[in-house]
C-alpha cells in the first residue's frame, strides 16, 4: 500500500509525514541539514507513482501514438488518451474532446491568443487581464495587440493584493472580446473569485480565460462550477512531469477555432489543393506529443484525486496561514500580498537582505525558496519593489518545515545586524 492510501484509508485529514513518503527527493540534505522545499510554486517534487508511470511507459510499450496498428502503438495510444480521461475528471470537464494536450500554461494561454482571440479581434478592441499577471498572461496579449491593433486594459489591484468583482466589472466596455485572469496568483497568493468573475463577464458576452497554474495544486477545480470558456494548467506544478500541460476549452469554441500549429496528428486529410483538420482536440496537437509526460500527468491526478484536493486545500490552508501568521513576526519582514484567501504562496521583503541574499542564506541551512520578480514585473512595479523571496508550501510541507523557515529569516536578520 503507498503512503497515499494509507491515509486515506485512515481517513480523517492529510498527513503530511505519511504523505513525503511519496517523494524520494524529500529524503536528501543539502548542505548537511534535511531539505526544506519551498519552492512548490516554480515546480513540485514528484511522487514515486509519477516517476514509475513514466519509466513503466520507457520500459514496457513505449512507442508512438495514434499510429501504429501494432502493439505497443495501441498500448501507448490507450495509456495516453487514459491519461486525458483522468484529466477530464480531474477538471470536471464534460468531455475528453475539450482536453487538450500541450506544454504548459504558456503555450496553452498563447494557443487561445492565436487560435480563439485573434480571429475575433478588430483595432481598437479591447483584452482586458489584471495587475497580478504572470508574463505568460499578459506578453501573448501584447503580442496579440500588436499584430492586431487591439488594446490591452489592466484591473488594478489593492494593497492587500486583491480586486473586486466591481473592479473586472468596470473594466469591461463594450469593446471588450475577452478577458484572462489568474485564479490563484503566484506571488501573493490570492485567489481570485473566478466564479463571480465569469458570471459577470458572460452576462456581457465576454469569453473567460482562467489560468490555473497555481490553483490546480492546492484546491478541487470544476470547470463547470466555474462555468469558465477556457482554462490553463502545467503538470508540473500539480507533481507531474515538465514539458506537459492542459488547456480545458468548451467544445463549441474549440470546435470552431483554427489549429495553433500544423503537422502531424492534427489533420483530417492533406492534399495540395487544400488541407481538412482534425477535430478537437487534435487539431491542436500537432506533431508528436509529449507521450510519457501525459502518462505521468495522469498519474499525479490520480495521486492528488487518491488524497482528494478538498482534504489538500483543507491541510494547505492551515499550514499558510500559520506561514503567513509566523513569517509576519520576523522583525522588519514586509509580506507582499496580505489577501484574505491565500493559497499555495507567501512573498516578502527584508529591511536590509537583497531576495537573492535571502534565499543564499537559506539554502546554507537547505531550505528551498525562489527570489526574484517571479515572472510578475508589473506586479514587483506595483508595490515598488524589485524582487522579492517567496516561500512557495505544498502539499508534503509540515510546521517543522515552516518553523525552521522563520529560523532561518531570523538568521538572516542577525547576519544583516538585525535581529539579535
Ligand atoms: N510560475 C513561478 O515560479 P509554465 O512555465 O508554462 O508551466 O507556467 C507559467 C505560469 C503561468 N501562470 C502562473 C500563475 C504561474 O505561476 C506560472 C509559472 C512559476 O511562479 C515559474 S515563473
Amino acid at each position: 500500500m503507498s503512503a497515499v492510501q494509507e491515509s486515506v484509508v485512515a481517513g480523517g485529514g492529510l498527513n503530511p509525514e505519511l504523505l513525503r513518503r511519496d517523494f524520494p527527493v524529500l529524503e536528501r540534505e543539502v548542505h548537511g541539514s534535511p531539505l526544506v522545499y519551498l519552492d512548490n510554486a516554480a515546480s513540485t517534487q514528484k511522487p514515486q507513482a509519477v516517476i514509475d508511470a513514466e519509466l513503466d511507459c520507457y520500459r514496457r510499450y513505449y512507442a508512438n501514438v495514434h499510429r501504429g496498428v501494432h502493439t505497443l502503438s495501441q498500448e501507448s495510444t490507450a495509456a495516453f488518451e487514459g491519461a486525458r480521461g483522468r484529466v477530464r475528471r480531474f477538471l470536471n470537464a464534460p468531455s475528453e474532446q475539450e482536453i487538450v494536450f500541450v506544454r504548459g500554461t504558456t503555450e496553452a494561454i498563447n494557443l487561445v491568443a492565436h487560435s480563439f482571440v485573434e480571429p475575433r479581434v478588430k483595432p481598437g478592441d479591447e483584452i482586458v487581464v489584471t495587475h497580478m499577471e504572470h508574463h505568460s498572461n499578459i506578453v501573448p496579449w501584447q503580442l496579440l495587440c500588436e499584430r492586431t491593433g487591439a488594446v490591452l486594459r489592466v484591473v488594478p489591484i489593492s494593497d492587500a493584493g486583491e480586486f473586486e468583482v466591481a473592479d473586472v466589472e468596470a473594466a469591461l466596455t463594450a469593446r471588450t472580446r475577452f478577458l484572462s485572469l489568474v485564479h490563484v496568483s503566484n506571488v501573493l497568493g490570492t485567489v481570485n473569485p473566478v466564479r463571480e468573475i465569469v458570471a459577470a463577464a458572460k452576462s456581457r458576452g465576454v469569453p473567460v480565460l482562467v489560468d490555473g497554474a497555481q490553483a490546480t495544486p492546492h484546491m478541487p477545480v470544476d470547470v463547470q462550477e466555474l462555468d469558465v470558456d477556457f482554462y490553463a494548467f502545467s503538470g508540473h506544478k500539480i507533481y507531474g512531469p515538465t514539458g506537459i500541460g492542459v488547456l480545458y476549452g468548451r467544445y463549441d469554441l474549440l470546435a470552431e477555432m483554427v489549429p495553433y500549429q500544423g503537422g502531424g496528428d492534427m489533420i483530417r486529410t492533406v492534399s495540395f489543393a487544400g488541407t481538412e483538420y482534425a477535430d478537437p482536440p487534435a487539431r491542436f496537437e500537432a506533431g508528436t506529443p509529449n507521450i510519457a509526460g501525459a502518462i505521468g500527468l495522469g498519474a499525479a491526478v490520480d495521486y492528488l484525486l487518491a488524497i482528494g484536493l478538498e482534504r489538500i486545500a483543507a491541510y494547505e490552508a492551515e499550514l499558510v496561514a500559520y506561514a503567513a501568521e509566523a513569517m509576519a513576526e520576523v522583525p522588519g519582514i514586509r509580506l507582499i500580498g496580505t489577501p484574505r484567501r491565500r493559497a499555495g504562496a507567501v512573498s516578502f521583503v527584508m529591511p536590509e537582505a537583497h531576495p537573492h541574499d535571502i534565499a543564499t542564506i537559506l539554502d546554507q541551512q537547505g531550505i528551498a525558496i525562489r527570489a526574484g520578480h517571479h515572472c510578475t514585473e508589473p506586479l514587483m512595479e506595483r508595490y515598488g519593489v524589485p524582487a522579492t523571496a517567496r516561500a512557495s508550501f505544498g502539499l508534503y510541507n509540515t510546521r517543522d518545515e515552516v518553523d525552521a523557515l522563520v529560523a532561518g529569516l531570523h538568521k538572516v536578520n542577525r547576519l544583516f545586524g538585525l535581529d539579535t
